[in-house]
């Protein structure tokens, strides 16, 4: 069993030397630990850090975002044959010593991915919009997918070599709601376990407004979901409009019947034919966004046998 750990790392050169010291040596049921450091483009001394402790350095020369940073990671950990991946943020939030308890139901094979959830475990600090937002974007998450999962956004989490090769990652922002859509998608097991997150020292990379935040992993959902339920999502807004279309031209219908005249309602009568004609557009868009699903699903299985094979060494 060989397990790599995976830390995305932009400008963290205060923290990544602790983190680094925190992570386990040996670990019960893994023969082999690497440990591989995603340097996405930092201007300080991350790289110089990452190498003198002996990890495998990728490094980004401009700063590409944490979901690409964080897709890099994953596929460096397949191509070093690695059966289990585990993620922790370079900030040092998040405890290393708690991998061993993180990775247990993976290797007891009751999971493909483990969330080490912070809602379940213990929260030092969270600035009340963080907490907030988190809680939001799980509940969204949670209802799109029907995952039981408490903390949809943690970036301390752990795939198996098949979890991760199932991974696809398009986002440009944040990979922490698009995997587990994929996730549900592939119907992978995903368990969580209480884990601890202590008060970031620096300021956050990721969370500079919350404003920006919502909307960046609002669309970043919403195009996530589109993509996996086309045909539901075009289906259920081409109805919405059908429907309010046909309450719209009833009422006209039964005026003209009544008095032979249209009018007063021509308004009515004109929404009610846009709104026809927007709602079928929608149903036959639901159509070939649906077919599209389909050659990006068979894109995406061609990629899985490619990634889970692994590599002669
Ligand atoms: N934000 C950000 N983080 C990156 C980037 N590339 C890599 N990272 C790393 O991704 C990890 C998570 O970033 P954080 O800024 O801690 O994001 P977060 O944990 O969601 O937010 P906080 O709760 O404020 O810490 C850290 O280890 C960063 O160093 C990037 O372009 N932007
Ligand atoms: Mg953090």
């Amino acid at each position: 069993m060989k397990l790599v750990i995976t830390i995305p790392a932009f400008n963290e050169e205060k923290t990544l030397p602790k983190v680094l010291s925190e992570l386990p040596q040996k670990i019960q049921g893994i023969d082999e630990i690497q440990i591989v450091i995603v340097d996405d483009g930092s201007m300080d001394a991350t790289s110089e850090i990452a190498l003198k402790n002996n990890t495998v350095l990728v490094r980004h020369t401009q700063n590409m975002g944490l979901a690409q940073t964080f897709k890099r990671a994953l596929n460096e950990a397949l191509l070093l044959n690695a059966d289990i991946i585990v993620n922790i943020d370079a900030d040092a939030q998040y405890d290393g010593a708690e991998i061993q308890k993180l990775i247990q139901p993976i290797l007891e094979k009751k999971a493909d991915i483990v969330l080490g959830s912070r809602f379940l475990g213990k929260i030092e600090y969270m600035p009340f919009g963080n907490r907030f937002g988190n809680q939001i974007a799980t509940a969204v998450v949670r209802w799109l997918t029907g995952l039981k999962i408490t903390d949809s956004q943690t970036g301390f989490r752990v795939f198996s070599r098949e979890a991760a090769a199932r991974m696809n990652i398009l986002s440009k922002y944040t990979y922490t709601q698009e995997t587990l859509l994929q996730a549900a998608e592939y119907r992978l097991a995903v368990v969580e376990v209480p884990v601890t997150f202590r008060k970031r020292s620096g300021k956050s990379r990721l969370i500079s407004s919350l404003w920006n935040y919502t909307r960046n992993a609002g669309l970043t959902v919403l195009m996530g979901y589109i993509n996996y339920r086309p045909l539901r999502f075009f289906l259920s807004l081409g109805a919405l409009s059908i429907l309010i279309s046909s309450v719209l031209g009833l009422r006209v219908l039964l005026h003209y019947l009544n008095t032979g005249l249209v009018s007063p309602f021509l308004p009515s009568a004109f929404l009610a034919g846009v709104l026809l004609v927007v709602g079928l557009q929608l149903l036959f868009i639901g159509l070939i966004a649906e077919m599209v699903k389909f050659s990006r699903k068979t894109s995406e299985d061609v990629l899985y046998q490619l990634k889970k094979n692994k590599f002669n060494e």
